[in-house]
């Protein structure tokens, strides 16, 4: 399976083509070998670009999105791409979109879709929220715009619970390493304690992975959205300045309020204080939008020495520095650094954020951290101010969008009942027409405004109820779509158990890094709930995916970025037009490593055209045409013999590369070995063999399928080449260049000689004769007979 592409107006890129030609020609050599290969395509369609010109032309998304498809399609059919178009999806269309809601219906059934207030990343321009994600340099990812903060009301999905599994799972699949590190981090398990101090009446649980450092802890820090603040603020004298500090932080989207190089900013609770668990001291308590609430418990405990941020905190608002690790021998410049540090020596701006032995920690001094780490927590622990904690960067999935090309969320408000869900039996819901796409100024849907179509009976008390007008974000239907590829045309399930069990998982998935943490990261979250829930047969196992590769992109020529204001973008549909498919094809696969981004290089295509050219020259001289028949060359003149012999030789060669090239996706190699065999084809233009010629088609094929197709056409050959056999090499034909030629004398072995595989019986002979050993024997002897058995053994009888 290649990534489903978005179909845009712009048609197919380059790039998209990559991925497609290199799955398809593994597509196609499993088929040869005779596997039973589903190889699919369908349309990722929903989403802001279509949406987009819909709002500024008026035209309904669902033409210009079929218009897109059809362009596309042919595209992708001028390439030779086998798809199974019997299997064509398209998100878009509500017989699939059926299935994506009744998805969010299973997960709002189990409570894993919710609704909450949430702080979204809102870009002004689009009018839309954005997923963390889709927030790049803290600009919209679509249009650039510098993205804001607004509270919504949003449909949430619950991915953290399955946070553990998404990361454990992991071990089950083959994926690139730097794909299953980047998951990873994305989820971002860790473990530490929560600790709890306390701060007069109140309990301000910190989450902290040292608990070994709570002895340097010289003051709390509040994220400025804790519940805490509101409920205290009667204790806290300066309260005004509190909440100047909240408003200015609700506008800074969280990479400022992270980002390491940018100044820390606080304010202190002034008028109430914190103790330290573990000694009894006051400490001071700030509120600093370093800290986040949805991480963690919203607080922390900070330890200037030790930290770096706190370091930096603590260095602008004059805050003690009480340092309590000292590093171990082994880290020499570690140990100045903080011995100058806890001097407080002027020039120093580091923490030591090492491991070491315990100082200034009262009864643990001594310890080395890893081991204080258990003891004070299992201190504090007896006490009951400390529990083992586990917490994820993972947040939950922001799953709704103010728009209206996605699939609508199948939910029903009633002013009695609350959230109802849409009784199954009513999916779809189809998007209703509407006058306008785009969304209100306050950043509504347009459904909104579709009264007719808002205004409905609850499904549960029949009162009046309004339906839910937020649409599903861009990942939702690409979420199961593997699943539907097995069974796309079921109007009575997602798919049925049977055919999920034949096919799923899908063995291979070609797509690109970009995805790693979005639609990865979802699509195997998605996939897990239906198989908890028992839609996918437990057979296939937790993992959609058994193996993922990703290709590069290709870039402009240079190695600048294709790009329409670059004035470098290259169509597809001109070089087929100019060269056709194939050249394109190998071109695109001989450009360089699959996995690699790579410049695009036009003079490149040239070298294809070349190959092909020089192979329809060869073929032509291997095929020969008589009156009404034509037919390939049966056998060979005697006098071609060792030339159709080293032919053979080295195409069993060809054969091995290409065969493990593909299946590693090393396409260039295996175009170039293929170049190579065509060289040597060249010296010897008449001495291809018939079976040679036809294993040779087979192995081009892949890569120049209409190519082959034609040549093997020509050549008279029986059915199509893409389905003959895909040939097999001789191990023994590679390995035996040289051999081992046994010396026997009446015999008996008296001697070996290492040579050439198709040395002949009497240089072989004159060889023999010349040995030291031999001479013995044959030393004034006669020779009465010589055996010589070709690339084993000579025998002299004397
Ligand atoms: C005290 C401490 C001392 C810490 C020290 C670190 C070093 P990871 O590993 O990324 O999970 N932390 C906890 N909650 C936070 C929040 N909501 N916002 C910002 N920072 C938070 O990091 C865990 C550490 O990040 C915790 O351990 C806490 O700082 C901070 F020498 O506690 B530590
Ligand atoms: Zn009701």
């Amino acid at each position: 399976m290649v990534e489903f592409p978005y179909p845009s107006g712009k048609g197919l890129h380059i790039g998209h083509c990559r991925s497609y030609i290199g799955l398809d020609i593994v597509a196609r050599k499993k088929r040869m070998e005779g596997f039973n290969v589903l190889f699919p395509m369908g349309w990722d369609a929903f989403g802001l670009p279509t949406e987009n010109y819909a709002v500024k032309t008026g035209i309904h998304p669902a033409i210009v999105t079929k218009k897109n498809t059809v362009n596309f399609k042919r595209q992708q059919k001028n390439l030779g791409l086998s798809f199974d178009w019997s299997r064509e999806i398209n998100t878009t269309d509500p017989d699939y979109y059926k299935w994506t809601q009744w998805i969010f219906l299973q997960l709002f059934k189990k409570g894993l879709a919710y609704k909450s207030k949430m702080p979204i990343n809102w870009c002004p321009s689009c009018k839309i929220g954005l997923a963390n994600e889709e927030v790049v340099d803290g600009k919209c990812e679509r249009c650039g715009a510098e993205v804001t903060k607004k509270e919504k009301e949003q449909w949430m999905l619950k991915i953290t619970k399955y946070a553990e599994r998404l990361i454990d799972d992991l071990s089950y699949v083959d994926y690139p390493r730097r794909v299953k590190i980047s998951q990873k981090e994305w989820i971002g398990k860790s473990e530490g304690i929560e600790i709890e101090f306390k701060a007069g009446e109140n309990k301000i649980p910190v989450f902290t992975t040292r608990p070994d450092t709570l002895f340097g802890c010289s003051y709390l820090v509040m994220a400025p959205e804790h519940p805490l603040i509101e409920k205290i603020k009667n204790q806290i004298v300066n309260y005004k300045f509190i909440e100047e500090y909240i408003e200015k932080s609700k506008k800074k989207v969280e990479r400022e309020r992270i980002s390491e190089d940018k100044e820390k900013t606080g304010v202190e609770l002034k008028g109430i204080k914190a103790i330290n668990p573990v000694n009894g001291r006051e400490i001071p308590i700030f509120i600093a939008d370093y800290v986040l609430m949805h991480y963690g418990t919203g607080a922390i405990m900070a330890v200037p020495a030790h930290d770096q941020r706190d370091f930096d905190f603590a260095k602008r608002y004059n805050l003690a520095v009480i340092k309590v690790i000292k590093p171990t021998e082994t880290t020499e410049t570690a140990t100045e650094n903080s011995s100058q540090l806890i001097e407080g020596k002027a020039g120093v701006s580091q923490a030591y954020e090492g491991e070491g032995i315990l100082i200034n920690s009262g009864r643990f001094t001594g310890i080395k951290s890893e081991r204080a780490r258990e003891k004070i927590t299992e201190r504090l622990s007896k006490r009951g101010l400390a529990k083992r904690g586990v917490y994820y960067k993972l947040r939950d999935w922001v799953f709704s969008r103010q728009r209206y090309w996605g699939e609508p969320i199948p939910m029903v408000k009633c002013k009695k009942c609350g959230w109802v869900p849409v009784p199954e039996k009513d999916l779809p819901i189809k998007l209703p027409k509407v006058k306008e796409y785009k969304p209100t100024e306050e950043g509504e849907s347009p459904l909104t405004k579709v009264e007719n179509w808002v205004n409905v009976k609850c499904p549960k008390c029949g009162g009046p109820a309004k339906r839910e007008t937020d649409v599903m974000p861009n990942w939702a239907g690409s979420n199961w779509y593997y699943l539907r590829y097995c069974d796309p045309q079921n109007d009575k399930k997602l798919a049925s158990p049977e055919l999920l069990k034949y096919w799923m998982p899908v063995d291979w998935y070609n797509g690109g890094m970009e995805h790693t943490t979005l639609h990865l990261l979802y699509s195997r979250f998605i996939y897990k709930f239906l198989w908890d829930i028992g839609v996918v047969p437990k057979l296939v196992g937790p993992e959609p995916y058994r193996k993922r590769t990703s290709h590069g992109v290709i870039l402009g020529e240079g190695g600048i970025k294709m790009s329409k204001s670059k004035g470098n973008i290259i169509n597809p549909d001109e070089i087929v037009r100019e060269y056709g498919a194939d050249i394109l094809r190998l071109y695109e696969m001989f450009l360089g490593p699959f996995k690699q981004a790579i410049p695009w290089n036009t003079k490149g295509l040239k070298g294809a055209k070349k190959f092909l050219e020089k192979v329809w020259k060869l073929a032509d001289k291997t095929i020969v045409f008589q009156k009404n028949r034509i037919h390939c060359r049966e056998s060979l003149g005697e006098e071609k013999k060792k030339e159709s012999q080293d032919l053979k030789r080295i195409l069993q060669k060809t054969i091995k590369k290409v065969s493990e090239n593909i299946d590693s996706l090393k396409f260039n190699t295996a175009v170039s070995s293929l170049m190579e065999f065509s060289n040597d084809w060249a010296r010897n233009e008449d001495s291809l063999k018939k079976e040679d010629f036809k294993n040779f088609l087979k192995i081009l094929s892949p890569f120049a399928p209409h190519f082959s197709e034609e040549v093997w056409i020509r050549a008279g050959f029986k059915s199509i080449c893409s389905k003959a056999k895909w040939p097999k090499y001789e191990q023994k034909l590679i390995e035996r260049e040289t051999i081992i030629l046994i010396v026997q004398i009446n015999g008996r072995i008296r001697d070996k000689i290492e040579t050439r595989t198709d040395i002949a019986k009497e240089e072989a002979e004159k060889i023999g004769l010349s040995l030291e050993k031999i001479k013995k024997w044959t030393d004034g002897k006669k020779i009465k007979r010589t055996i010589f058995v070709p690339g084993r053994l000579i025998n002299f009888v004397v």
